[in-house]
């Protein structure tokens, strides 16, 4: 242990010390340092230097595992009826450009008999946060009770809410610190992030989108399996069945990237249409939630369920009830989720200037690097310089070629909504970089998800 203070327990500065040089923290030493977060009396440097120590040295699955329950235990626990016990489901991603799969799966889970009370984040880095795409519809409230989320999944099956003073509120402060202090890409602060939030929920089973590729924390598929793998074996330990699916974060996840465009693109998806990218990524997770909670007899059982949700309207019909039981005034969730994207013009943010980008050669679309694309995104207004900041919820981007398309000089493929004059330079420049052509044939791009890993009791 760290030498002790006067009053008996190690001081917070003895406590960075021993991690900084790569020591194992106890049990008490990792909750004194999560309590004086959570009661404010570790100051916001020791914060940032804790998290640095972390990132640097690691911790092992025990560390992790204590850290993981001391965040959740900084908080209320949820409770449900009991019969309600199996069919809580949930499904957390690492972060990615264009991911709107929350918006999207919690009514289509609920559609199919789910409870899904999902806690959720906002942006961290470049990526879109679920809870900012909800803000940009009028009246959506994140902040809600843990009273209210069992009215909202009496209501409406599923709720998306943000964490607070109540839910998991040491997470909070630890999730804006890291975000500018370098250490968003830490596993255990990763695997603990995640998995306190989603064991004061009271799961049944969990999936985690863990994001690859240039555009992801992690860019390498060995290091995104790495953290699969931390997900699941920590979950195991608390008794929370958790799978992990490793999936591609190169391009932009389907054709939409910023807030209000992205929620647009959602009330599509779950009017049957959307780019197939999405939509296939939407089944396959949620088709495996399904599977592994026991809901459907197999995984490719299970999405056609969660496909059937989309086509016939249902999750659609979950939505609208969770847009209006989280605040939404009725005739505007009407108005969203029965309108064609025509009637809905005007009813979300768009900033009014738009601005098309043109093909400067012929070739086939490899590529359309989401790191760029987010970051001058990001420029425009779409994310945070400083915790806390403002957004803009009306810029955007809207893809207008796919992947694997042929495509002749001088086609328009980005479309920019932003706040004017004119895109800068610079901007241009960089967003144009983001279309990689070639010389080869038009193909269809392989599907996102690579790989599942799956809880211990479920691999025979
Ligand atoms: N989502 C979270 O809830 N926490 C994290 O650290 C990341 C994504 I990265």
């Amino acid at each position: 242990m760290a030498a002790p203070d006067r009053t008996g327990s190690a001081s917070i500065p003895e406590l960075i010390r021993k991690k900084r040089d790569g020591g194992r923290l106890e049990e008490v030493e990792i909750r004194s340092f999560v309590q004086g977060v959570t009661e404010g009396t570790v100051q916001e440097a020791q914060i940032g230097a804790m998290l640095m120590a972390i990132r640097l040295q690691g911790m092992d699955l025990g560390e992790t595992e204590i850290l993981t329950r001391a965040l959740a235990e900084s908080g209320q626990q949820l409770q449900w009826p009991e019969a309600w016990r199996r069919l809580m489901v949930d499904k957390h991603s690492t972060g990615g450009v264009g991911d709107k799969v929350s918006l999207i799966l919690a009514p289509a889970l609920a559609a199919c008999g789910c409870k899904v009370p999902m806690i959720s984040g906002r942006g961290l880095g470049h990526t879109g946060g679920t809870l900012d795409k909800l803000e940009a519809i009028p009246g959506f409230s994140v902040v809600q009770s843990p009273e209210q989320m069992r009215e909202l999944l009496e209501q409406a099956g599923c709720c998306i809410v943000g964490q607070s003073q109540e839910l998991v509120p040491a997470d909070g402060i630890l999730y804006a610190i890291r975000d500018v202090t370098a250490t968003v890409d830490s596993l255990p602060l990763i695997t603990a992030s995640i998995l306190s939030k989603k064991a004061v929920e009271q799961l049944s089973t969990l999936v985690v989108d863990v994001k690859f590729g240039e555009a992801a924390i992690f860019p390498s598929q060995e290091r995104a399996r790495e953290l699969a793998q931390a997900l699941v074996g920590v979950g195991a330990r608390l008794g929370l069945r958790v799978a992990a699916a490793l999936t591609t974060m190169d391009s932009p996840l389907g054709c939409c990237v910023g807030h209000g465009l992205e929620v647009e693109e959602a009330l599509r998806c779950l009017e049957g249409g959307g780019p197939p990218d999405l939509r296939d990524l939407i089944a396959q997770l949620g088709g495996s939630l399904l599977w592994l909670n026991g809901q459907a007899p197999t995984l490719a059982q299970g999405a056609a369920q969660i496909g059937a949700t989309l086509d016939n309207g249902s999750a659609l019909g979950q939505f609208q009830a969770m847009l209006e039981a989280q605040g939404v005034a009725s005739d505007l969730a009407r108005a969203l989720c029965s309108g064609s994207p025509a009637q809905r013009q005007g009813l979300l943010p768009t900033a009014p200037t738009k601005e098309e980008l043109k093909t400067a050669s012929e070739g086939t679309v490899e590529k359309i690097r989401a790191l760029p694309l987010a970051q001058v995104l990001h420029e425009l207004g779409a994310g945070r310089k400083r915790a806390g900041d403002p957004l803009h919820f009306d810029v955007g981007l809207e893809l207008l070629v796919s992947v694997g398309q042929r495509v002749s000089a001088g086609t328009p493929w980005i479309r920019v909504y932003h706040r004017g004059p004119g895109l800068s330079p610079s901007h241009r420049q960089r967003l144009q970089e983001a279309l990689r052509l070639s010389g080869r044939e038009p193909f269809v791009p392989d599907p996102c998800l690579r790989e599942l890993i799956l809880p211990p009791s479920m691999k025979g």
